[in-house]
């Protein structure tokens, strides 16, 4: 197995041997890229397709589902895969199928890719399909170690942007001009681009994420209203429960009506705590608080946790025989062993939240401050603008993005422990955790209390983040780089790429990036992102980091 795709990858340059640092098995591994390859297939029929106007919701739904499986800490489950790899087959056929009927009722001559020749059909036997899969690895791909990389770093982005995508689906909103460029990137990666084509095509799935993630903001805002300022309990309190992991704000609410009236008190977790900013998900009762941290302390938290677990999407850690049991998971995730639900019926996650012992007592009550989207922080614009052109408010931080296991992770910490009093912290992800449980304390302007930390929301709600800073940039007359703001990003995984590839093709330099860059980018490529925006990695020394930043 070869994978680079995330930011622990070993030794930092890729996982493999048997096993990926997250614990991907090289048979998983070998089966993502099979798929992964005949996806790029069925999307290259699909844009041909849909450039003579037809279109194929069921390949493009597939194409999303497959995608977001083979994102990090999704899917460790062998079996899951042979089952996508058989649907891939069928959505191949399909996609192929369409394109020949739509050349047919135009008259014109179909123009079969090379690889049609010699028709992909799924092996029913998964050995053949891992042996298979060896063939479509990064390292026998046949290009330079460059554009390798940034093929890769374009896939990654779209992987990303299909996560989000597929989680607006799920709310109902679906996007012709997402699916198509979805469908026609993913073509492209086939076609051996020069290097300026490929530096365009990543600015251009930039862009594209950006419509993905106002898309994904439309769905969570139109579902469960704008996310408003709300404390949240970070204490247990006595009494069954389940807690919900991951980003799937239609799966806690699942969770939620089917729970009410039960004696069942729901946590959210990780990526899941801004949930409860949402009007329609906060008025539950019995969504009681946050549980836990971020997505790497899972095995501790989880096995202390004495109710059931349920993983909506990303990011879930092998789990220990201590809770596996308790462990059910939706849509994408998967891990061999643990109770996939597939139905809209939570029945086996709420009985087995009853069999379990459920808090004993109530812990100290302890709360957190979330739902600073962009609908909130603008309503106070004014109020802010004011803050900064007076010197109450000094500069802004956003320090955002997913957090990992390495301790050199510990700087984003110390890095907004040293914020001085008068500027503020923005958050995103998961890598809040970090420090959103300290107190940061208030900034009084006009007797307004602003605090000093904002939870802007999950790493999607970079849309917010992204919108807050162009208003602001307008009211100075000036763009988002003439801003007292600094971007300070942890990455971890895909969706993170497909946020960097925005926020560069928006325009915004000098991003802060760390704990490290990707290993998917080469010395070369490297330098083309410092010249033409100003990105650089985080240095060892926060202090003198932040020194560099307040100068602007
Ligand atoms: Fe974190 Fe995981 Fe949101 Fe990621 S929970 S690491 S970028 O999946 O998605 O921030
Ligand atoms: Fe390694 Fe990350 Fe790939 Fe897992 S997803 S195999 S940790 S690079």
């Amino acid at each position: 197995m070869f994978c680079y795709q995330c930011e622990q990858t070993q030794d930092g340059t890729g996982c493999n041997g048997l096993k990926g640092v997250c614990g991907k098995t090289s048979f998983v591994a070998s089966l993502q890229d099979l798929l992964l390859n005949v996806t790029k297939k069925i999307s290259t029929f699909t844009s041909m397709s849909r450039q003579l106007g037809t279109k194929n919701p069921e390949v493009d739904r597939f194409v999303l589902e497959s995608l977001f499986s083979t994102v990090t800490n999704v899917n460790f489950d062998e079996v899951r895969f042979k089952e996508y790899l058989q649907k891939a087959e069928s959505q191949l056929e399909k996609a192929e199928k369409d394109y020949r009927e739509v050349c047919q009722s135009k008259g014109i001559q179909p123009k079969m890719p090379t690889f049609a020749k010699s028709f992909w059909k799924a092996n029913p036997d998964l050995g053949s399909l891992i042996e298979e899969g060896k063939k479509f690895s990064i390292l026998k791909r046949n290009r330079s170690k460059d554009l390798t990389g940034i093929e890769e770093m374009i896939l990654y982005g779209i992987k990303g942007g299909a996560a989000y995508l597929e989680h607006a689906k799920v709310l109902g909103i679906e996007d012709e001009e997402a699916y198509s460029f979805m469908h026609d990137c993913l073509k492209k990666l086939t076609e051996e681009l020069s290097l300026d084509e490929l530096l365009k095509l990543a600015m251009d799935t930039g862009k594209w994420n950006f419509k993905v993630m106002e898309l994904l903001d439309k769905a969570n805002t139109q579902g469960y209203g704008d996310p408003v300022p709300t404390k949240v309990s970070i204490s247990p309190v006595a009494g069954k429960c389940i807690v919900v992991s991951g980003h799937d704000l239609y799966d806690l609410e699942l969770v939620l009506k089917q729970t009410e009236n039960k004696n069942i008190n729901v946590y959210t977790h990780g990526e899941m705590l801004p949930a409860h900013g949402y009007p329609k998900l906060k008025k539950y009762k019995h969504l009681v608080g946050n549980y836990g941290g971020a997505w790497q302390n899972q095995k501790k938290e989880f096995s202390a946790f004495p109710g059931s677990i349920l993983m909506t999407t990303n990011c879930i850690v092998p789990p220990s025989d201590a809770y596996r049991h308790r462990v059910f998971t939706r849509s994408v995730v998967g891990f061999p062993g643990v109770q996939h639900i597939l139905s809209d019926d939570l029945s086996p996650l709420i009985n087995s939240a009853l069999l379990n012992k459920g808090f004993l007592k109530d812990s100290p009550r302890k709360e957190i401050l979330v739902g600073f989207g962009h609908k909130t922080v603008l309503g106070i614009a004014d109020l802010i603008i004011d803050a900064v052109k007076s010197g109450a408010i000094k500069h802004f931080f956003l320090i955002g993005g997913c957090d990992g296991y390495e301790l050199d992770r510990n700087y984003f910490t110390d890095f907004a422990k040293r914020v001085p009093k008068d500027c503020v912290i923005l958050t995103l992800a998961c890598g809040k955790y970090r420090f959103n449980k300290l107190d940061f304390g208030t900034i009084k302007h006009k007797g307004v209390e602003i605090p000093r930390l904002l939870d802007i929301g999950q790493c999607n709600d970079s849309y917010s983040a992204i919108k807050i800073a162009v208003a602001l940039a307008e009211a100075f007359k000036t763009d988002v780089n003439g801003l007292p703001l600094s971007l300070i990003l942890s990455w971890f995984e895909q969706k993170a790429v497909a946020v960097l590839l925005t926020l560069l093709s928006l325009g915004v330099k000098n991003i802060r990036i760390g704990p490290r860059l990707p290993a998917f980018l080469t010395p070369p490529v490297v330098k083309v992102l410092v010249d033409n925006f100003g990105i650089k990695p985080i240095s060892s020394s926060p202090k003198k980091d932040l020194k560099e930043l307040l100068k602007k």
